[in-house]
C-alpha cells in the first residue's frame, strides 16, 4: 500500500511520520505520546497532513478558543467542508455558536445533575444485584459482565428505549467513534458490524419509540415548548445514543483496570466510599476513554508560536494531555486522593461533555456499591486492548472479585 505523504506547511515545522492509527499505536499509545511530548507544542503528522498536540496547555487553549478552532467542520480527521460526512452532522458535537448554543441548552437541562437525581435509586438497585451475582461467579470478563453489563441496562432504561436489540447501541457507538479517524480496516470492520444498528438507531430516535417520563421524551418536550423542532429533537436523541454508552463502558472498564493494578487505592476507597466521585475523575484522567478529537482552524491562527493556516486540522490527544507532567508533576501516578481538576477527559470549553452528570452518576453508584461489597479486584489474565480510532479501552478484562467480610 502506498503511503500518503504531506509536506509540512513551513520548513522549520516539527514533523513526524508516525501513524497514530496503526493498530499497535492504538493498542499502546506510549510511542506516539513520546513523539508528541518531545516534538514541542505542535507536531505536523506527514502521514495525514494534520497538526497534533498532546500537551495539556495547548490542548486546553485550542479547546477553549472555539472561535478560531471550529467544530462544524467535523471533530474527526475529515473536513466536512471538503468531504461529505457519513451521516447528517450532530447538531451539538459538530456545530458552532450560535446554533450550538440552542442545542446545548436543551441537553444541559435534560441532563442536569438535578434532573438525573431521581435515577440514583434505580442505578443502585441494579448495581447491587449485578455485583452480588458476580461475587458468586468466580472468574469473569469484566468488560462483558460489568463494564457493559451495568450501563447496558441502566442507560437505555434512563433514555426510555425498548428492551429489544440494545446491543445495537454498542455497534453504533463503536462506529461513530471509529469514523472520527481515517477510513482504515478498523473503521471498515465497525461499519460492517453496525449495518443493522444504523437504521435501528434512527428508529429509536422517533418520539413514539421513547417511553414517557424518560430522557428521550424529555428532549421531545423541549420541542413541544418550541425550543427546538421535532426533527432537531430526533437528532439530539441520536446524540445521546451516539455518545452515551460506549464512553461509559470504556470508562468503567478502564477504572476497573486501574483498581486491579493499584490495590492500595482500592483500600483507600473501601475505607471511604464517599470518595467514589473523585476516584472516577482520577480514573478518567489516568486512563482517558476518548483519546482523540480534532478541531479545524477556521482562520489563520497562531498557537504557542506555531502558525496554522485556515483549514488546518489539529489532532488533540486527550489521554496524553492528561498525563502531562508539566500540568501534574506526578501525572503518571494513579492517586484517588488528588483533586484532578483540569483533567481533560470530558473535554474543555463550550463542547465539554454535556452527559457528564449521567456518566458520573453511573460510575459513582457502581463504584460505591463495589466498595461496599468487594475487598479485592484482581485480574486473572491479560487484558485485551480494543483498537479504536477515537476510544482507548479494553475488549476483554479477565477478573475476579472477592467479597468483603460480612
Ligand atoms: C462521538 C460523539 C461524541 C459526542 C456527541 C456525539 C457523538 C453526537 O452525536 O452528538
Amino acid at each position: 500500500m502506498q503511503k500518503p505523504f504531506f509536506d509540512a506547511p513551513f520548513p522549520d515545522a516539527s514533523v513526524s511520520d508516525i501513524d497514530p492509527y496503526e493498530t499497535n499505536h492504538l493498542e499502546d499509545p506510549s510511542e506516539f505520546h513520546e513523539v508528541l511530548r518531545r516534538s514541542g507544542p505542535l507536531v505536523w503528522l506527514t502521514h495525514y497532513g494534520v497538526w497534533a498536540t498532546g500537551r495539556h496547555r495547548e490542548l486546553t487553549a485550542i479547546f477553549r478558543n472555539h472561535r478560531s478552532f471550529c467544530s462544524s467542520r467535523g471533530v474527526g480527521l475529515q473536513d466536512f467542508k471538503t468531504e461529505e460526512p457519513w451521516r447528517p452532522p450532530s447538531l451539538i458535537l459538530e456545530a458552532d455558536p450560535p446554533e450550538h448554543e440552542k442545542m446545548r441548552k436543551v441537553l444541559s437541562s435534560v441532563l442536569s445533575a438535578n434532573a438525573l437525581s431521581a435515577l440514583r435509586a434505580r442505578f443502585e438497585n441494579e448495581a447491587e444485584q449485578l455485583i452480588d451475582r458476580l461475587l458468586g461467579a468466580g472468574e469473569f470478563d469484566g468488560i462483558a459482565e460489568l463494564a457493559v453489563g451495568f450501563p447496558i441496562t441502566v442507560f437505555p432504561d434512563a433514555v426510555g428505549l425498548t428492551q429489544e436489540n440494545r446491543n445495537f447501541l454498542l455497534d453504533y457507538g463503536n462506529l461513530v467513534f471509529n469514523m472520527l479517524g481515517p477510513r482504515n480496516e478498523i473503521a471498515a470492520r465497525a461499519a460492517a458490524r453496525a449495518e443493522q444498528a444504523v437504521p435501528w438507531i434512527a428508529k429509536q430516535c422517533e418520539r413514539q419509540n421513547l417511553a414517557d417520563g424518560a430522557l428521550g421524551s424529555d428532549i421531545y418536550r423541549c420541542a413541544d415548548r418550541g425550543e427546538i423542532t421535532e426533527a432537531e429533537a430526533s437528532l439530539l436523541v441520536r446524540s445521546l445514543l451516539s455518545a452515551g454508552l460506549d464512553t461509559t463502558v470504556i470508562a468503567i472498564g478502564n477504572m476497573l483496570r486501574c483498581f486491579a493494578d493499584h490495590p492500595e487505592q482500592w483500600q483507600i476507597l473501601m475505607q471511604d466510599p464517599s470518595r467514589a466521585r473523585f476516584a472516577f475523575e482520577e480514573a478518567l484522567r489516568y486512563a482517558s476513554p476518548v483519546h482523540t478529537f480534532y478541531r479545524t482552524a477556521d482562520e489563520d491562527v497562531e498557537v504557542s508560536g506555531v502558525r496554522l493556516n485556515e483549514g488546518a486540522k489539529i489532532l488533540l490527544n486527550i489521554d496524553c494531555a492528561n498525563r502531562d507532567t508539566d500540568r501534574w508533576p506526578d501525572a503518571n501516578v494513579f492517586d484517588i486522593t488528588r483533586r484532578p481538576g483540569g483533567q481533560a477527559a470530558f473535554g474543555v470549553g463550550i463542547h465539554a461533555c454535556v452527559g457528564r452528570h449521567l456518566a458520573t452518576l453511573e460510575s459513582e453508584v457502581l463504584l460505591q456499591i463495589l466498595a461496599a461489597k468487594v475487598r479485592r479486584i484482581e485480574l486473572t489474565g491479560e487484558p485485551v486492548p480494543d483498537a479504536n480510532n477515537a476510544l482507548r479501552g479494553f475488549r476483554e478484562l479477565p477478573m475476579k472479585l472477592t467479597a468483603r467480610d460480612p
